[in-house]
């Protein structure tokens, strides 16, 4: 792709943004960057940006001689002011796909809705440990762009979401991951399958060189790729698989390549890792299938915690274990979530609406929750599904939600923060959420 003297926008100052109008400016393009934020909310990012790169401010749409627009994964390609842009024939690419024109290095891609960034970053540890070199970006924070510039490497391994698919067209990563799907972002995608067919584009180019991991467990990802070249390898934590990589009682076995392997047992595991065998299962698959060495793979299991605010181990405190799962903020990641335990749960819940219909977790709450605490804006929505039909406290404060979770727990049982929703009533972030529960769970008294 030819950037000298082109006239490119890209729409959307934040973390992606620039990175693609730096990384454009440093080759020669003219590129003006647009925004629907004023001056004074995009003080920070400007200061990051090249000299020459121009910017509109309050105004998504792109000079009139844009040539080549690029889009943020925040940007909807569906935006009014888009249709008006590629009515008049002006190529409409997204980050990811501007990157990969660039890309030398072999691709292992990871999406699905839940435990991509836990599958990315162990993926990135096992290859690291293994002393290849890898740059993990993409969804995970880094973006695609961003890694062309940290040098040469073995691979790039990419976390992808369904908004970074939209306006991609020629990845083709040597692995694909597709861990789970389940409905998220409907207020974005047009109705689920719309948002299968962006997740699905992670093995449209592959060819039979190359590797699809699929998720046997999953009804949505099971008959996947069927018409795709490339060899599929299912991984299960429920079936014992003729080839694959699969649980069976204590002990992660891989049957690939003709060979039965016993990769390592789960209580070798950390705690938390214990309870996100779905997401090892595939990071283990890639790395064998790549021909990393048994050794690194057993070593970084061991030592591999997990992520911060995804299903974290806090404490065990009077045999009962407070789980840290901030990030758990769609009803589907908190499906998983509490699938995740065999043993009784008082789930602390809500926050933010974002539109959410909160009833497939009625069923499960009955079958899996011993008691609920409330927070948040959408307590109101919550008991409106619950009807009466299941225990329930309300508190104003975490600190108090903490209490009353605590209060109900017995031995065994499992205190989950999981809220199903954006924290942005109560909180900064979801870091700042579960930052605050980490701290008001170490101070609770034996
Ligand atoms: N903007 C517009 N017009 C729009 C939409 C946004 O001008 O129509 C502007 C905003 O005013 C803002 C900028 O675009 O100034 C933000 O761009 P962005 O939303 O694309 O955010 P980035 O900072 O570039 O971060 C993006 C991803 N964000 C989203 O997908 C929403 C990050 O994923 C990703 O880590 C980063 O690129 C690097 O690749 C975050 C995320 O929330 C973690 N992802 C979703 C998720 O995990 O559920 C998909």
């Amino acid at each position: 792709m030819e950037l000298k003297n082109k006239n490119l926008s890209v729409i959307g100052l934040g973390k992606t943004g620039i990175a693609v109008a730096n990384f454009l400016s440093r080759r020669g393009a003219r590129v003006t960057v647009t925004d629907s934020k004023s001056r004074e909310q995009l003080l920070e990012p400007l200061k990051q940006l090249c000299a020459d790169v121009k910017i509109r401010f309050q105004n998504p749409e792109p000079p009139s001689d844009t040539e080549v627009v690029v889009l943020s994964p925040g940007v909807d390609i569906h935006s009014p002011f888009l249709e008006n842009v590629s009515r008049k024939g002006i190529e409409i690419i997204s980050e990811i796909e501007l990157a990969n024109r660039f890309n030398t290095i072999p691709i292992i891609a990871i999406t699905g809705t839940n435990g991509k960034s836990t599958c990315t970053s162990l993926i990135a540890e096992i290859f690291g440990r293994s002393g290849k070199t890898v740059y993990a970006g993409g969804n995970l924070g880094t973006p695609f762009i961003s890694l062309l510039d940290q040098g040469d490497a073995d691979y790039r391994i990419l976390e992808l979401s369904s908004f970074q698919m939209e306006a991609t067209s020629g990845l083709h990563p040597a692995v694909s991951v597709i861990l789970n799907i389940s409905p998220d972002h409907m207020d974005r995608h047009k109705d689920f399958q719309s948002y299968v067919a962006l997740k699905k584009k992670i093995f449209a180019r592959q060819t039979r060189d190359d590797f699809l991991i699929l998720n046997q467990d999953d009804s949505n990802t099971r008959d996947m790729g069927k018409d795709c070249p490339a060899e599929r390898i299912f991984f299960s934590t429920q079936t014992e698989l003729g080839k694959g990589i699969f649980l069976s009682g204590d002990k992660i076995i891989a049957r690939l390549q003709n060979s039965e392997q016993e990769i390592i047992s789960i209580e070798s595991l950390s705690r938390g890792m214990q309870w996100q065998v779905e997401n090892i299962l595939p990071a283990i698959a890639t790395a064998l299938l790549l021909n990393v060495s048994l050794e690194a793979i057993q070593q970084t299991l061991k030592n591999f915690i997990g992520l911060e605010h995804r299903l974290e181990w806090v404490r065990n405190l009077n045999g009962v274990d407070f789980v840290n799962d901030s990030k758990g903020t769609n009803v589907g990641s908190v499906c998983k979530s509490l699938n995740t335990f065999d043993r009784p749960i008082i789930l602390i819940a809500g926050g933010i609406d974002k539109d959410t219909d909160f009833s497939p977790l009625k069923s499960l709450m009955k079958e899996k929750v011993k008691h609920l605490v409330l927070i948040g804006e959408t307590r109101n929505k919550f008991k409106g599904i619950l009807n009466g039909s299941f225990g329930y406290d309300e508190s104003d404060s975490l600190e108090e939600a903490v209490g009353l979770a605590n209060a109900k727990a017995e031995d065994g049982d499992v205190v989950l923060l999981s809220p199903a929703c954006a924290s942005f009533d109560m909180f900064k972030d979801y870091a700042d959420r579960g930052n605050r529960f980490k701290t008001i769970v170490k101070n609770l008294e034996g």
